[in-house]
């Protein structure tokens, strides 16, 4: 019998988990001494775990099963297409339908004047190729020297060596000799963490500004691209000031330079749009795309192109020497496919704009009252909230970054919910299938988790401004 198939009890699952599987993300002693939580099954918006708990999955796995769980039609319209083909590449003067088709329905989603695909496995490889494709751009139109790369702190692009080198995350740039050279960081749009007394739209302009100030100081001429999350997830759901996207386009839009937008959690229907981009206005030439393409059912990502680029290069490039063996896998575009017929065909992305998001809306920024709560932000499905021991001022908690952030999300789960801590916040991405009764459920669970974090904050006397 297959290990996946046994009801094993947890203890050996774990075990055997402990000694030969190694996590992502994870510190693997502290992992082992914990024990993990073995995830069996799943329906709908929640998750069962291997001691039959039921468990509201607000972070929609990990920002990706914008569907829902347990969607039965794209089982088996992968299922049809590994019965036909499982596996043939798009390398060698060769393509299969599912590709071809997947291509035309991003294309036709995507904003004007983006209408080619380039297909990977996940949103890290696609940052990787677009690293090397906007460099090679800029080679093909005659200007090698546009190679640096302007992206952002905090930002999060990735875990292979472009993309963390894209990435602003300095504990992860600091590990295993990245980053790669001629990438330069400018400072993210974090009004409550970094904004100080100065007002959200003055401090987003600010933010934006440095862009121009990076491009002058290093000179346009060296510069291939920005690359930017219309809203960082990773980073704790920041959502920039209303005046820092039009002002970053204005400066874009007077230089001649590439901008890559991530919209790996914001595509698909995170914000109530199709992409983060539509949402506020923005025109990127590159779009990385992975998650919710096939809402995780099955790994695919890759990156939009606009027709300017993929025109020049189709003038110009030559052969674009780059690949992945699994890059337009068949199976693979079949789980997109039928990912994004439910998406159309259901109305989700529009009822979450209509509907659901302005309900959950008005409950979330209700958490801003809660004695623990210093900001509450929401975007669509898409929602962040500030826990600080001192509300005026914003405070951060004596403890060490992250303690409160972890204990609020233990509480979470030994409730049923899970809510993912960014350091001392909590943020949200629930399936964008939930539904109202559902978000009633998720906020009163959510308020439980902090009652229970502010009441053992008390009890410990750590409601203690650093
Ligand atoms: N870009 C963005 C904006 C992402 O959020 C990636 C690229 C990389 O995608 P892949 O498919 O290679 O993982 C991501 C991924 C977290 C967390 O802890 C977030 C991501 C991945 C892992 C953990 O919030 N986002």
């Amino acid at each position: 019998m297959l290990l996946s198939d046994t009801n094993m009890p947890t203890a050996e699952l774990q075990a055997l988990d402990a000694a030969h599987h190694l996590h992502p993300f994870t510190d693997t002693g502290e992992l082992n001494r914990k024990g993990t939580r073995v995830i069996t099954s799943a329906e709908g918006v929640y998750l069962f775990d291997s001691d039959g708990n039921k468990i509201l999955d607000a972070m929609a796995g990990l920002w990706c099963v914008n569907v829902g769980y347990g969607r039965k039609s794209i089982t088996e319209a992968v299922t049809r297409q590994m019965e036909r083909l499982p596996y043939y590449n798009t390398f060698f003067q060769t393509s299969h339908p599912p590709v071809i088709a997947l291509a035309k329905a991003v294309a036709d989603l995507a904003p004007e004047g983006m209408n080619r695909v380039f297909f990977g496995n996940s949103g890290s490889d696609a940052n990787d190729t677009n690293l090397r494709m906007v460099r090679h751009y800029w080679a093909s139109l005659g200007k090698p020297e546009k190679r640096v790369i302007i992206g952002r702190n905090n930002s999060y692009h990735g875990s292979t060596v472009g993309a963390v080198s894209l990435g602003g995350m300095a504990a992860m740039r600091a590990q295993g000799g990245t980053p790669l050279s001629e990438i330069e960081h400018i400072d993210q749009p974090y009004w409550y963490g970094e904004g100080g007394d100065t007002d959200p739209n003055a401090f987003g302009l600010e933010r934006a500004r440095q862009l121009e100030a990076k491009i002058d100081a290093i000179g346009e001429d060296r510069i291939a691209a920005f690359i930017a999350e219309p809203i960082q997830g990773a980073g704790g759901v920041i959502i920039p000031p209303d005046s820092y996207w039009p002002e970053i386009q204005r400066i874009l839009a007077e230089r001649d330079i590439l901008f890559i937008a991530d919209e790996v959690i914001c595509g698909f229907g995170r914000t109530g749009e199709w992409f983060g981009s539509t949402y506020y206005g923005i025109r990127p030439d590159i779009m990385t795309i992975a998650k919710g393409l096939s809402s995780g059912y099955l790994p695919i990502g890759g990156s939009i192109v606009s027709d300017k680029v993929a025109q020049a290069l189709e003038d110009h490039g030559g052969e674009f020497i780059h690949g992945y063996t699994y890059s337009g896998h068949p199976a693979c575009c079949a789980a997109a496919l039928e990912n994004l017929r439910i998406l159309s065909d259901e109305n989700i992305v529009g009822r979450v704009k209509d509907e659901t998001a302005p309900y959950l809306r008005d409950q979330w920024l209700k958490l801003a009252d809660h004695p623990l709560v210093g900001e509450a932000r929401i975007v669509g499905m898409f929602g962040a909230l500030e826990l600080t021991p001192d509300k005026a001022s914003r405070a951060r908690f004596a403890a060490d970054g992250g303690t409160v952030g972890l204990m609020c999300r233990e509480f979470c789960f030994a409730n049923g919910l899970v809510m993912r801590a960014v350091g001392d916040s909590m943020i949200i991405s629930p399936p964008l299938v939930i539904t109202k009764a559902e978000i009633d459920e998720f906020i009163a669970l959510a308020v439980k988790a902090l009652d229970l974090t502010h009441a053992k904050l008390k009890a410990e006397g750590m409601m203690v401004a650093a």
